[in-house]
């Protein structure tokens, strides 16, 4: 299976997440692409290549273009203000205010913010982008008849809504992806979430639309990040109803729950028959993950990788989370190398 990595993810690296009351260095760090890019080596998957640059446009068809002007400016906008610190939010439009978007860069950043735990930094823009080519590049490939990729994406996504950043997402290159693939000449595409974290950034993208089928296993919106989305009931709206499906799971979820639930998102996906499936891929499902609670093994990745290789349809893979560092190249590969030997 070819991968399509960036070393310009490296330009993504915040010294600060707000965790627990405290500035921590980021879960979400640099060294997470070495050790996925080392067990890609070690199995010999395949080839890896560069990002081909796509500039703005794949991107404002997710995206609102004053949302992404804002990424781009936001840094040097809070320099410019003395701030010692990285650039993090302290007030947002919550119940009964205005939605009006603010001029100061503070209130800004309230306004475009779906949680405050990610620090924007010198770098952040630059890395979100190359992160969106390489998702782009890669679907180009399936577009072009291959059978899988794997984008090797960092950031990831999955939380970003077409106006929303937070969860350590800035572009949400999976639905990027997915609308690459409509605006190519796909009626439908399936876009299956497996990271712990429910997808919100997604779900919200394509709530109303029947062009595209969301699919999410995650924690349990009641236990689990990002608390606000995520729910069974949520099912889509108008044109969209019926083509949105969460599988929330509770603490302590082991494999064989969590496979079932693939099972049943696996037979809606093979029922809606798309043209294309772009599987949002986090391994924060793992057992050992730091900041999760499900509790998959190494060998349960492969496992699934299997399954989703039994649907037989072209399969785009966009690495989204996983946090425990030093097994997050065995857990994810094993995903690719079960889909590929099946
Ligand atoms: N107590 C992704 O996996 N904070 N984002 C969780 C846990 C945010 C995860 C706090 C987690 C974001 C792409
Ligand atoms: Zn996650």
């Amino acid at each position: 299976m070819l991968t399509v990595y960036s070393p310009d993810h490296k330009l993504r690296n915040a010294r600060t997440e707000l965790y627990g009351g405290e500035l921590v260095p980021p879960f979400e760090c640099p060294e997470r692409m070495d050790y996925i890019l080392e067990r890609i080596g070690q199995v010999g998957l395949g080839e890896v290549i560069g990002p081909e640059e796509f500039g703005l446009r794949p991107i404002h068809r997710i995206h609102d273009p004053a949302y992404i002007e804002f990424l781009q400016d936001c840094w040097q906008e809070w320099e410019k203000e003395g701030f010692q610190g990285e650039a993090i939010p302290t007030v947002f439009p919550s119940r009964g205010m205005q939605h009006r978007i603010p001029d100061f860069i503070e209130g800004k950043m309230g306004y475009y913010a779906m949680a405050m735990e990610t620090s924007i930094s010198d770098g952040t823009w630059e890395a979100a982008r190359a992160s969106a080519d390489v998702a782009l590049t890669a679907q180009s490939r399936i577009a072009q008849g291959a059978e899988s990729a794997f984008a090797l994406c960092r950031p990831p996504g999955h939380h970003s809504a077409s106006d929303l950043y937070g969860g350590y997402c800035f572009i949400n290159n999976a639905a990027v992806a997915v609308q690459a693939f409509l605006d190519q000449g796909a009626v439908r595409v399936a876009l299956l979430d497996v990271d712990f974290h429910h997808g919100n950034g997604s779900q919200a993208i394509f709530y109303g639309r029947p062009d595209v089928m969301f699919l999410s296993l995650h924690g349990d919106p009641r236990h689990a990040f990002p608390h606000f989305l995520g729910y069974a009931d949520e099912t889509g709206e108008g044109a969209g109803e019926g083509f949105n499906h969460n599988y929330p799971l509770g603490p302590g979820t082991p494999y064989a729950t969590w496979g079932e639930a693939l099972k049943d998102a696996c037979s809606r996906i093979t029922a809606y028959a798309p043209d294309a499936i772009v599987v949002s891929l986090g391994v924060d499902t793992y057992e050992k993950d730091p900041i999760s609670f499900f509790r998959l093994k190494s060998g349960d990745f492969r496992d699934y990788g299997r399954t989703l290789a039994a649907l037989g349809r072209p399969t785009l893979f966009i690495m989204e989370g996983g946090y425990a560092v030093e097994e997050i190249g065995i857990n994810t590969v094993n995903v690719l190398t079960g889909y590929q030997d099946a």
